[in-house]
């Protein structure tokens, strides 16, 4: 693909540049490999494969899908030691995969995309990549960024909090020569990290005589935690029967599509869980003004529907306080509430969640225009066609893109569909030698609208919630409103027809060739 332009010694030239090694970008080099497009480069800016299973390392992180479902199809793994893996578990999983691959002689590492422009008269992007050589230029006929939907931490805009003279840390960079026994140490957040948090953090406080207080703005819904432990006998019938482990895999995937209808059309199938949830507190807590704390006040799935059996009891345990009045500032060693209460603190944890609607890596994108992805979103919303693609922005292909997030199964399943559609736009641009392609306008706004009208009925937009799903104008751009049957239907194929495809522009170096 880039035979046609004679590279500089400044410059690299290959055919796809992958921006990010987690499951999304490794996914892309594997499959770009088996479809014989080996000439590619992976940048990443950290030391080792992995994206948000390498970061998150708080105590207590582990998927909440399912490890049969939350692997990639291709590469199904045996030997997961619970249903809902940890953290190490999973991130052991991904550096094997990549190990095993033959892919990672094309990985960077702590190398970071500084920008990446899209010059039209080569039909060629430019990326300026910093690594530990310094800097340098990587052309590319495509670009592919498995950046991730949820990688970069969100602080929060809390005042005085950049005062606080204690250790304060995002749950996704876990600081772990923090010392915590003994403190006092506050969890700003009762997302899906803080909820894996608190009960390990309860544990280790209890035992060394600390405190820990937990500050809540909106109370989650949270469903009992199904989890087991595999049984040697069978790890070793997942390893040696055949079909087996497609057919839990299969089973598992099916389970949860069972969700969708609650999600998407009528929130009233989702009363079983509701009332599962309401059972777990019950169980969890006796004291009946914590159990109103914790009792959420909007539908369940309009928010991510939380999994724990040790987050209610460890709220109810010596030593942690629930505070729901919320936080009107932060001094240099106290949190202090609306109420006027200060309660000193010596570890402060911010379990306050990711950038999901601006997403940072969009400010590096410049288009066909000569504007960011993160201007053109400003203007017109966060929004792609089918996810992957964005006008302006050719050869251009963004995985865990906007509206592919899914609230009840797994983002693998996702990524697999979305390299897929990645794949067949490569072969598309190879079998009709095209320099360039970039979805029309109107193929990529029927497919918005349609999103958007489907989202209307959704309990995302009805269950009277806020969440990261939506943005500032209340329009979720991060969600798939159908199930992934269809998605995975809508991206088999490359549909050539709704794309602008433009034919290469002959070089000196051709004409001499
Ligand atoms: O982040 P979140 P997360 N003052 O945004 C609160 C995935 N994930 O890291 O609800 C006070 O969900 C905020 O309050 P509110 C999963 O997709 C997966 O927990 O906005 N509080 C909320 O309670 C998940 O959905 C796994 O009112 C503030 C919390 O902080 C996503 O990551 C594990 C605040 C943020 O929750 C994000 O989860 C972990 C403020 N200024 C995460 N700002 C798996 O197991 C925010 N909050 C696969």
């Amino acid at each position: 693909m880039s035979a046609t332009v004679r590279p500089t010694p400044a410059e690299r030239h290959v055919d796809h540049l992958i921006v990010g090694a987690g499951f999304a970008g490794l996914c892309a080099a594997i499959r770009l490999q088996e479809d014989g497009e080996g000439d590619f480069l992976v940048v990443e800016k950290a030391g080792d494969v992995g994206g948000t299973w390498r970061d998150n390392t708080y105590p207590g992180a582990a998927c909440d899908v399912p490890s049969q479902l939350y692997s990639f199809s291709f590469a199904p793994n045996p030997d997961w030691s619970m249903s809902f893996s940890p953290q190490p578990e999973i991130w052991a999983y991904l550096r094997r995969v990549a190990r095993e691959s033959g892919t990672l002689d094309r990985f960077v590492f702590d190398t970071r995309l500084e920008d990446a422009t899209w010059d039209d008269a080569s039909q060629r992007w430019r990326s300026r990549v910093r690594g530990p050589d310094g800097e340098r230029t990587i052309v590319s006929t495509t670009l592919v960024v498995g950046a991730g939907g949820l990688s970069e931490p969100k602080l929060p805009a809390i005042e005085g909090i950049e005062s606080f003279q204690g250790e304060l840390f995002h749950s996704a960079r876990w600081d772990h020569d923090v010392d915590l026994a003994g403190k006092r140490v506050a969890v700003i957040g009762t997302g899906a990290s803080a909820i894996q948090i608190v009960p390990e953090l309860q544990r280790t406080l209890e035992a060394t005589g600390g405190h820990l207080d937990v500050y809540q703005r909106t109370a989650p819904w949270v469903i009992p935690r199904r989890d087991r432990r595999y049984p040697r006998w069978e790890r070793a019938a997942l390893r040696h029967v055949p079909g087996l482990r497609r057919l839990y895999r299969t089973a598992i995937y099916w389970g949860r599509e069972t969700y969708v209808p609650a999600f998407t059309l009528q929130p009233k199938i989702a009363a079983p869980a509701r009332r599962a949830a309401l059972a777990n507190i019950a169980r969890g807590i006796s004291d009946p003004e914590l159990r109103a704390k914790v009792t959420p006040h909007y539908e369940i799935g309009c928010k991510r529907i939380l999994i724990s059996n040790t987050y209610y009891p460890a709220l109810a345990a010596d030593g942690v306080e629930l505070v729901t009045d919320p936080i009107a500032k932060v001094t240099g060693d106290a949190v202090v509430t609306a109420d006027g209460v200060e309660r000193p603190v010596d570890v402060l944890v911010v379990a306050t969640g990711f950038y999901t609607t601006e997403l940072p890596i969009t400010e590096h994108v410049t288009g066909r225009d000569g504007r960011t992805l993160a201007q053109v979103w400003r203007e017109s919303g966060m929004a792609a066609y089918k996810g992957t693609t964005v006008p302006g922005f050719p050869n251009y292909f963004m995985l865990v893109g906007p509206n592919t997030g899914l609230g009840h199964s797994s983002m693998v399943f996702v990524i697999e569909s979305q390299v897929e559609y990645l794949c067949g736009a490569v072969r598309a641009i190879r079998r009709g030698a095209y320099a360039a392609i970039e979805p029309r306008r109107d193929a990529h706004d029927a497919w918005n609208q349609d999103l958007q009208r489907r989202m209307r009925r959704t309990v995302w937009s009805t269950g009277g919630c806020s969440s990261w799903y939506l943005d500032e104008h209340g329009r979720n751009t991060t969600l798939w409103p159908r199930s992934t049957v269809t998605l995975r239907r809508r991206l088999a194929r490359f549909d050539t027809d709704a794309y602008d495809l433009r034919a290469a522009v002959p070089t000196r170096e051709d004409a001499h060739a």
